[in-house]
């Protein structure tokens, strides 16, 4: 799923203000034929046309764009759960839907109304009273419109995550999660010596033969269970939904602000349900006497892309490019 493409949503008042202006430009430019009153019905009939044919296909746009929840998978369901409100969400879709059918019907009885009548009075008094009730109802969806926009936005922010054999990065801020990233899958992200640069989830991918492997780096975590934000909270999901291994990065020189007692801790939480592999970070910065003293299994640079790749040959899942 693409959540970085979704158009902007309009609003109630520029959808209405875009067919107004349509309709009076594209109704004034056509020839029509037939003695006056032909020519008036003719006339506010296709106006009526040009308005809907603006309005609705924006709005089925708008249907299609936006993904219906059972498309996606358990953790972008989870994701929306976390970072939007998912009950009005497939609300604000329902109503857009809904509006879409009400426009279709109103559109048709009025011009069958028009076509009837007598009186030209009474054609423009039609045409008047459907505006006013495509307006009511534009306005009724507008809260619906309004939310579906400020979601996109959120969604935008989303990672584009693929389903493939996944390795998480993580551990604290600023602890060298992103320059492992990149040192592992030759991507740019972005590197800074303050915490939390790493606003999302930044990936990288790399090759073992014919299978390809997806690394994501998510934002650092503070550990304060209680106190998570949402970007703490999304940095979680990701790790339990979709790591096939954990690289925690350690750093021991603690120039990242973090002791190795804290950074011990956060490990030891991580849990025995995944494979966790510990990473050594900034060894240049740490003497060999600290070194000597760390007593857990641990991989540096030379060799951490060698044991991520054991792990991808023995992977049983089939793994799509
Ligand atoms: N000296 C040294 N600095 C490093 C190393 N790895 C990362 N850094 C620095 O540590 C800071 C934080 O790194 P970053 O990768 O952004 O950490 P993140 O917040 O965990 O993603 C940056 O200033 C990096 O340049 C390393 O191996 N050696
Ligand atoms: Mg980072």
């Amino acid at each position: 799923m693409n959540f970085q493409n979704i158009p902007p949503v309009e609003t109630n008042k520029q959808l209405l203000d875009l067919a107004f202006s349509k309709a009076r430009v594209k109704g004034k430019s056509k020839k029509l034929k037939g003695n006056w009153l032909q020519i008036i019905r003719q006339k506010e009939a296709l106006k009526l046309d040009i308005v809907k044919d603006t309005v609705v296909p924006r709005l089925d746009k708008v249907l299609k764009s936006f993904p219906a929840t059972i498309d996606l998978s358990s953790f972008y369901t989870k994701l929306m759960d976390l970072t939007l409100d998912h009950f009005q969400y497939k609300k604000s879709l329902g109503a857009v839907n809904w509006a879409i059918g009400k426009i279709r019907v109103l559109h048709k009885s009025y011009v069958s109304k028009i076509i009837k009548c007598k009186e030209r009075q009474d054609i423009k008094n039609l045409s008047k009273q459907f505006y006013g009730r495509l307006s009511s109802l534009l306005k009724q969806i507008s809260v619906n419109l309004t939310y579906l926009e400020t979601s996109r936005r959120i969604m935008k922010d989303y990672p584009d995550i693929k389903e493939l054999f996944t390795v998480c990065v993580y551990g604290f801020p600023n602890v060298g999660k992103t320059t492992l990233l990149n040192k592992l899958t030759g991507t740019k992200a972005q590197v800074a010596a303050y915490a939390f640069t790493t606003k999302s989830v930044n990936a990288g991918y790399f090759k073992v033969d014919d299978k390809k492997v997806q690394v994501l780096d998510v934002p650092g975590t503070l550990a304060r269970k209680e106190k998570m934000n949402v970007i703490e909270l999304q940095a979680e999901l990701v790790v339990k939904e979709l790591a096939d291994v954990i690289v925690y990065v350690f750093d021991l020189s603690e120039q990242g602000g973090f002791s190795i007692k804290q950074q011990e801790k956060l490990l030891q939480n991580l849990g025995q349900k995944k494979k966790v592999l510990v990473y050594l970070s900034k060894l240049d910065l740490v003497g060999p006497e600290v070194l000597a003293s760390f007593k857990e299994k641990y991989y540096s640079i030379d060799d951490i892309k060698e044991k991520i790749i054991s792990f991808v040959e023995i992977d049983p899942e089939p793994v799509v490019d």
